[in-house]
């Protein structure tokens, strides 16, 4: 499996702003903010995309959107709410494929999305 920068921020290779840390799930700000708060949760163990995940990723696909949703409602954002997003491959929007939740908050979000 390719590394990637994700690899490298949760390996302490590369600097980032973390945000939230347990066993299996790391949290930091994305760089290029799509809302007030903008925070990107991935495990630490890479699956690429969602696309790969089969039947054994299922618990830690859990613990991410847990890790996210635990860490709106620390931070008081849950009451006026909060969109998660997995982009998935090419038309999907995906440019880091290390399989990564998009926690965006902080404004009113639109729908359909662009
Ligand atoms: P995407 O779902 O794969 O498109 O999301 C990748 C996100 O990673 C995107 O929002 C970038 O702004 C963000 N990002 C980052 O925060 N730090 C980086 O070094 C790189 C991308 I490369």
């Amino acid at each position: 499996m390719g590394d990637t920068i994700f690899g490298k921020i949760i390996r302490r290779e590369v600097p980032a702003d973390i945000v939230y840390e347990n066993d299996e799930v790391l949290g930091f700000r994305d760089l290029n903010p799509q809302a007030p708060v903008h925070v990107l949760f991935v495990p630490k163990k890479a699956l690429p995309t969602l696309d790969e995940a089969g039947p054994e990723d299922a618990e830690l696909l859990g613990k991410v959107l847990l890790a996210a949703a635990d860490y709106a409602r620390q931070q008081g954002l849950a009451e006026q709410g909060y969109r998660t997003v997995i982009n998935c491959n090419e038309h999907g929007g995906q440019t880091v494929f290390h399989l990564h939740v998009h926690l965006l908050a902080g404004r009113r979000m639109s729908w359909p999305p662009g």
